[in-house]
């Protein structure tokens, strides 16, 4: 009898031994933003845990959604932003965040939870927050430049770099046209198509991934890029000047999700959780200065880091969100595809 038991245990033992090994997630798809997390972060994951990364890029969100949503490839962790995050909650493609694995979370800005995108914090993770804003080389553009209407005009031509992304282009209309980044209608856009039609043949570089490299080439002497991309911009040389636009500037919260078929969602909350530790988030703002929503690692930021204008505007600037607009954002889309194409 008692060998029995012995035998029982041990047999327990080696089947809860092996039920643990293959619950052990090994590797880790992240689908994120290109530029925007650090190889010294994946690594440093990596040599901690022994989870492989793979980190696959995108450079906006409805081609993350495209990707996602063609079910081609699973992912653990995306990287979209609030209005994506809204979408993908309404369509019930990302699960729920386990905040007791996820001690870290505390050091998140209390400012930045319960947002209209997920008013309870159940599925997203601010990674960092930004705006959109005119970058000006001032030693080529010495006119002042404060909003949108200055930096499209006919003497610019073929000296400007935007974002390659449809929703962003639009919302610069639609402020310009005293309209805000949420109010889609085939009305609105119908008012806004004249001016981007005067806009888009000034543009000489669309980039979304690196929009700071035709600034620093010299190709172009403006922009209307990410904060970050300004900030580094600036690291490099004061002369970027960042500005936020006159007639209204957005400002973007990209966070963590999972997705509702991730195949290792416990390699995710690790993930998570690592990023949230202030030493590892300082890192994260050292390559990618956008604004660190994570209040422990800005204490661990330099009074350099801190004063850079385009991580941190001074101030208490007026910033609007984006909105899941639904099926709105295919007229977007094609609106600008079809004024490309127009030359
Ligand atoms: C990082 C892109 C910033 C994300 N390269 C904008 N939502």
């Amino acid at each position: 009898m008692k060998r029995i038991a012995i035998v029982a245990a041990v047999l327990a033992a080696v089947l809860a031994g092996c039920k643990s090994s293959s619950t052990t997630p090994k590797e880790l798809n992240l689908f994120a933003w290109s530029e925007y997390v650090p190889q010294g972060v994946i690594d440093g994951f990596t040599k901690e845990t022994g989870i492989k990364v793979n980190y696959e890029t995108y450079a906006s969100n409805e081609e993350m959604l495209a990707k996602l949503v063609s079910g081609a490839q699973a992912y653990d962790l995306i990287q979209p932003s609030e209005y994506t995050i809204e979408a993908l909650v309404k369509e019930n493609r990302l699960q729920p965040i386990d905040a007791a694995k996820v001690p870290n979370l505390k050091n998140i800005d209390p400012k930045l939870r319960g947002l209209a995108h997920d008013p309870n914090d159940k599925y997203s993770v601010p990674w960092m927050v930004g705006t959109v804003g005119i970058v000006v080389n001032t030693e080529k553009v010495t006119d002042p430049v404060k909003g949108f209407k200055d930096v499209f005009q006919e003497k610019y031509k073929g000296r400007i770099v935007v974002l390659d992304d449809p929703r962003e282009i639009v919302s610069w209309a639609l402020a310009t046209d005293g309209k805000g980044p949420n109010d889609v209608t085939p009305e609105t856009l119908a008012a806004v198509t004249p001016i981007l039609k005067q806009w888009l043949p000034l543009v000489k570089v669309y980039d979304s991934d690196s929009p700071k490299t035709a600034l620093l080439n010299g190709d172009v002497d403006l922009g209307v890029v990410w904060s970050g991309e300004a900030a580094l911009l600036y690291n490099e040389n004061p002369k970027f000047q960042y500005i936020l636009p006159a007639e209204g500037a957005h400002q973007f919260i990209d966070s963590l999700a999972i997705p509702v078929d991730a195949p290792n969602p416990e390699a995710a909350l690790l993930f998570l959780n690592y990023i949230l530790r202030p030493d590892v988030s300082k890192l994260i703002s050292a390559d990618f200065p956008y604004t660190n929503p994570n209040l422990e690692a800005r204490k661990l930021l330099s009074p350099e880091e801190l004063k850079n204008p385009a991580s941190y505007p001074p101030g208490d600037p007026k910033l609007e969100g984006f909105r899941d607009i639904g099926d709105s954002a295919v007229q977007i889309d094609k609106l600008i595809t079809d004024l490309k194409a127009q030359g």
